[in-house]
């Protein structure tokens, strides 16, 4: 098979994905073993400047997806999805292999480029490379199988949507450079990678978690991989979040230039920035000039903007505006990569429709935002925006002026600089404090002996290697040659081990979910294929607590089993409370037995707008008998209301109760291709008895042929109208469009 597209890296193995067909995840995972990416490195969007889509041109865009699925709006624009020029993040942790690798495929029709999986909680806990038995709990265990198994499915994913996308995790844990050297085997793309993560955040001790990061930068920097740092952790971990912002340049300093000083190329370290506000703060005060000092400082880097999840709480809605603001700092100041959080992060259920939901107001906002920076541009001689600016620079310099003079960052850590939620140099000594001596894996460095020798490619540090065996990039032979290759040179070295639990592993789940999966059965999903899991929102006229009972009640009446409110916002004290519940609905459907909806086949705008235009097609329309309801036949008229008129009909409206010889004579008059008739009854077969009047009448006058007759009202239906000599009858519910296909159809057929 060969490959056109040379952003693939290696031809795909396996056979591309059918748009229509599910992924066959039983298959991804045959064959696991022999499996090998098809391209190592990350890989950035390209912008492509005065890109023109539809009636527009954008400033801010890039390539566009082959397949995908765009905003909601875009069928008023040609259904264009213009893709913003920074990389989207989406954040999946199903916990199950085997269904994090379906909503990757959602995502990435939405426009995510870039993909992290969430680990099991606390996985830098884990002392060593977890090499089998890929299943977690809130998050999926890193593992080699896991890696492999989603970068499988990301090569096809990516193959069907025209766009590379990037597989993030953690480098981090004192096996930390083993999973570097594992994630460069495994083609991941990005990796967040951060000594002080470890040391503040899992305890391990401050040595060990910088020799290894030296370790682990080096591999991630042979291997292409984006290093995201973790300096953000302290405006999710601090009391005050906005107290912090100093220490986070300091933390993005060290970080940077650790990773430059072991090998790392400045285009490959991403800070992780949030903006750490949220309203009801005046945030866009306070984050606005983080963002500034921070780029400011650290301009040659890439920036990875993510969205604040620190005051995010249950409220969908509520962390959608943050998002949204936190977006419009993106664009007032860059962002190389957009990160979304789904937006109920707070209530702990990262759904399906929630990554897309978070990856989509991404989307949207940036596109919406496209150029905003060349006619909004932040006034920098504000005089408050300017002093805020210097005074984070200033209190940031202070701090690492201060941990110099103190003994430098581990005598630092040791007193507790870090975290604390004072705003430096005021402090509250609330800070995390780490013992140099202590921590996970401590007393574990030892000295490299004078012959020490490593026959691998990408080794940090010293290593006494025979002459002529520098590598590569010397002219000389690799390292590896000593042994005949390592992994990293040689794939077919690469191991694997399948799983290590017999019980708890994607293969046994599918096996119970097989028969379900064969027959097509539809069950309602949220997380795991078959979970069950359905959201109801109601609204109810009570106040919280006896809203919260009545709700769950209410679930229980409505067959839903394990009911859980998952969000409630009082309305007022009294009047009630809105409140989304979840349960488990155990049913599935067999789509078999479902009639469905034949869809509306219905002309697109412009060819009736042409079609109306180019005729001048004229309509007549009145209530007859005596009828004076007017508001369903107005409605198909009216512009406002999506009726008639929005594609340039030119209608003359009677009135109610208009006589069927007065209407006949208008249309007559106007020279009118169609007639409306509304006929929203209360006794017997008047309905009937206009509509044949009409239609007589028109023969009589001879006219028939060249006038559509049209019936409408909430009793009336096509058949109905047709056994009374109409052309067409529409019941409840027409709208505007269906009345106009059917005109210009109509006209089409008969030549008018
Ligand atoms: C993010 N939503 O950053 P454990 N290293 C660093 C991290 O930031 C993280 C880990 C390791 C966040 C995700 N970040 C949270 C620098 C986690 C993970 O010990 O396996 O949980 O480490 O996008």
């Amino acid at each position: 098979m060969t490959d056109p597209d040379a952003r693939f890296g290696k031809p795909l193995t396996d056979a591309p994905l059918d748009p229509n067909e599910k992924l066959d995840v039983g298959a991804l995972l045959d064959g696991l073993a022999e499996y090998r990416p098809r391209r190592h490195g990350w890989t950035w969007r390209t912008l492509v400047p005065g890109q023109r889509t539809h009636e527009f041109t954008y400033h801010e865009t890039s390539e566009p997806l082959e397949r995908g699925i765009p905003l909601p709006a875009a069928h008023y624009f040609e259904s264009i999805d213009p893709q913003p020029e920074c990389v989207i993040t989406t954040e999946i942790a199903s916990g199950r292999p085997e269904d994090d690798i379906r909503r990757m495929r959602m995502a990435a029709w939405h426009g995510a480029d870039h993909i992290m999986v969430i680990r099991t909680a606390g996985q830098s806990h884990m002392d060593g490379l977890l090499e089998g038995t890929p299943e977690g709990v809130g998050g999926i265990a890193v593992t080699r199988k896991q890696v492999r198994l989603s970068r499988r499915a990301l090569d096809l994913i990516e193959d069907e949507v025209g766009r590379p996308i990037n597989f993030h995790s953690y480098v981090s844990g004192v096996a930390g450079p083993e999973i570097a050297v594992m994630f460069a085997e495994e083609g991941v793309n990005g990796a967040h990678q951060d000594p002080q993560y470890n040391v503040l955040y899992r305890n391990i001790n401050m040595y060990r978690s910088f020799v290894d990061a030296a370790v682990a930068k080096h591999i991630m920097a042979a291997a292409g991989i984006l290093q995201i740092d973790g300096a953000h952790n302290a405006n999710a971990t601090a009391v005050k979040a906005w107290k912090v912002m100093p220490e986070l340049l300091v933390q993005h300093a060290i970080n940077c230039a650790y990773s430059e000083a072991v090998g790392m190329p400045a285009d490959r370290i991403a800070l992780s920035t949030v903006p750490p506000d949220a309203a009801p703060a005046p945030c866009m005060r306070m984050d606005l000039p983080f963002a500034i000092a921070l780029r400011d400082l650290f301009g040659r880097y890439k920036m990875r903007a993510q969205q604040n999840t620190r005051y995010m709480e249950s409220d969908g809605r509520d962390a959608t505006v943050s998002h949204v603001m936190n977006l419009l700092i993106s664009r007032l100041t860059s962002a190389d990569i957009q990160s979304t959080i789904t937006p109920d992060e707070g209530r702990n259920v990262p759904w399906h429709y929630n990554n897309v939901a978070a990856v989509d107001t991404a989307k949207q906002s940036l596109i919406g935002m496209d150029g905003l920076r060349e006619m909004v541009r932040v006034d920098r001689e504000n005089p408050e925006l300017k002093a805020r600016v210097r005074e984070i620079k200033e209190r940031a310099v202070l701090f690492l002026e201060a941990m110099l003079s103190d003994g430098g960052y581990f005598a630092g850590v040791e007193k507790a600089y870090f975290v604390d939620s004072g705003e430096y140099p005021e402090t509250n000594d609330d800070g995390i404090a780490r013992d140099s001596a202590g921590g996970v894996a401590v007393g574990s460095i030892v000295p490299r002996a004078a012959d020490y020798l490593a026959p691998v490619c990408h080794h940090f540090g010293e290593n006494h290697l025979p002459a002529g065996y520098r590598g590569r990039s010397f002219g000389e032979a690799a390292p590896c040659d000593l042994i005949g290759g390592c992994t990293l040179c040689d794939d077919t070295k690469v191991p694997f081990i399948d799983e290590l639990d017999p019980e708890d592993n994607a293969k046994t789940r599918l096996a119970q979910t097989a028969e379900a999966r064969r027959a097509g059965l539809i069950t309602p999903e949220v997380e795991w294929a078959g979970d069950g899991i359905v959201a109801v929102t109601m609204f109810l006229p009570a106040a919280e607590p006896v809203a919260e009972a009545a709700a769950l009640e209410l679930g229980r009446a409505m067959n839903l089993e394990d009911c859980e409110v998952i969000h409630k916002r009082v309305m007022h004290p009294a009047e009630g409370t809105l409140i989304e519940l979840k349960g488990r609905l155990d049913v599935a459907v067999d789509p078999a037995s479902l009639t469905l909806l034949e869809p509306a086949d219905l002309l697109g705008d412009d060819e009736m707008r042409e079609f109306v235009h180019a005729r001048n097609v004229r309509v007549v329309a009145a209530t007859v008998g005596e009828d004076e309801h007017s508001v369903g036949m107005r409605e198909i008229i009216d512009i406002k209301h999506g009726g008639l008129e929005k594609w340039g009909f030119r209608v003359t409206y009677l009135g109610t109760s208009v006589p069927i010889e007065k209407v006949l004579d208008a249309a007559i008059e106007h020279a009118a291709s169609a007639v409306l008739i509304s006929t929203i009854i209360t006794h017997a077969d008047v309905h009937r008895e206009m509509m044949e009047k009409l239609s007589a009448l028109a023969e009589e006058k001879g006219v028939r042929d060249k006038l559509l007759l049209i019936a409408g009202g909430t009793q009336v239906n096509d058949e109905i109208a047709r056994e009374s000599g109409m052309d067409a009858g529409f019941g409840r519910r027409t709208k505007g469009a269906a009345v106009a296909s059917f005109i210009v159809r109509k006209m089409c057929e008969r030549g008018l």
